[in-house]
């Protein structure tokens, strides 16, 4: 699982990107060169796994993990409508979501790219460059298309004719500015097209990176931008990256006081994360022991024997069955003794679709 951070020059990508993966990867004011991309992991916080760790002492404890992809280099240029091609195209195609860093903070010293700071212009200039991407991958296919319609017969023809119909809605939708998120398509049509990794329709989550300034008083003007603004998969949230930023590099105990000490409600670190996560349909299940307490990243709707082979194929070649209770369960026995006498741990086989929150055990036998 992916996440690519885009984001107009300078709108404060890297600094996000520091937030979220703890890295100190360098920061400046359009940074020259080539295109760098940059991965890193972050742990994804949940208060659930801190609570086994409390209770079961393991000797590890490993937390769910997202990966990050900064991306540098894109040049002054980038938003003015020339679409995105070649290597940085690459990139972002693979991601199976996108991070999008827009500017709101303030600071005359670093000047904005159009002057201004205007976070809708910039997301909808951010638009019209993926829109723009996404039309070129759709003509390519649609004159391929073409070749091969002229050469092929039977249903191998039919299907061609049914694609090249989908692609020109699609196109002459893009035409009118409209992302794949918000064209009428059903299901199928959306299963067919994901194979072309469009651009505008993956999840986006928009980060408002803002100012120190706007700390205590941002949400308003947010709400206000998530009603103009409205896509689904498409999540809006702000982020101070500059105050997240120096907050990563302390100890989580550090931050938290930090965080007190200047009346900063929710943790926009965390919520960050967190809705990466479910914009990415993900959930967690976990193990426990006395060796180690871990989260597992699993999609929605994901059958026991795959979660089981998560953790390894054997387990999921000689699945026997799992042995399940929810998190919250647990929580209310106590421990598993308590659990079991209560008769709340459940058996659970192959096709049991595995629950946000589910401390599983498999049985299998190699
Ligand atoms: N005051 C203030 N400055 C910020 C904030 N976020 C980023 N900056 C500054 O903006 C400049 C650019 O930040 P970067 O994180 O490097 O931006 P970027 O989008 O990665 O830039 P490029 O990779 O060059 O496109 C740096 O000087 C940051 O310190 C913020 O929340 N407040
Ligand atoms: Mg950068």
């Amino acid at each position: 699982m992916e996440i690519s951070i885009i984001g107009l020059p300078g709108s404060g990508k890297t600094t996000v990107f520091n937030a979220l993966t703890k890295c100190t990867a360098e920061t400046k004011l359009h940074s020259s060169g080539g295109l760098t991309t940059n991965p890193a992991i972050a742990k994804v916080p949940d208060e659930r796994v801190t609570k086994l760790s409390s209770i079961f002492h393991p000797k590890k404890t490993t937390p769910a993990e997202i990966k990050y992809v900064d991306i540098g280099g894109l040049g002054k240029g980038f938003g003015k409508e020339q679409g995105i091609s070649g290597q940085f195209l690459n990139i972002l195609s693979t991601a199976d979501a996108i991070l999008q860093v827009v500017r709101a903070f303030e600071d005359e010293n670093i000047p904005h790219v159009e002057g201004k700071i205007d976070p809708l212009r910039d997301i909808e200039t951010m638009d019209m460059e993926l829109i723009f991407s996404d039309l070129i991958i759709v003509e390519k296919r649609l004159g391929r298309l073409e070749s091969s319609l002229k050469g092929g017969k039977g249903a191998e023809r039919d299907l061609a004719f049914k694609e090249q119909d989908l692609l020109n809605r699609v196109k002459s939708a893009l035409e009118k500015n409209i992302p794949i998120r918000l064209q009428k398509l059903t299901p199928d049509e959306l299963r067919s097209l994901s194979n072309y990794q469009f651009l505008t329709a993956k999840p986006m989550l928009v980060v408002i990176n803002i100012g120190e300034k706007q700390l205590n008083g941002y949400s308003a003007t947010l709400e206000e931008l998530k009603q103009k603004y409205t896509q689904p998969q498409v999540e809006l949230i702000s982020m101070c990256g500059k105050l997240e930023m120096e907050l990563a590099q302390l100890t989580d105990q550090e931050a938290e006081e930090f965080r007190k000490d200047i009346g900063l409600k929710e943790t926009a670190f965390d919520a960050v994360i967190k809705h990466s996560y479910a914009l990415l349909g993900l959930i967690s299940f976990f193990t426990v022991g006395e060796d180690e307490v871990r989260a597992w990243t699993i999609r929605k709707d994901t059958p026991a024997v795959k979660a089981a082979g998560k953790i390894h194929t054997d387990i999921e070649k000689g699945f026997i069955r799992a042995e399940v209770i929810h998190y919250d369960d647990f929580i209310k026995s106590g421990n598993m003794a308590e659990a079991r006498k209560r008769g709340l741990l459940r058996l659970e086989g192959k096709t049991y679709i595995v629950q946000d929150g589910d401390i599983s055990h498999f049985l299998f036998n190699v």
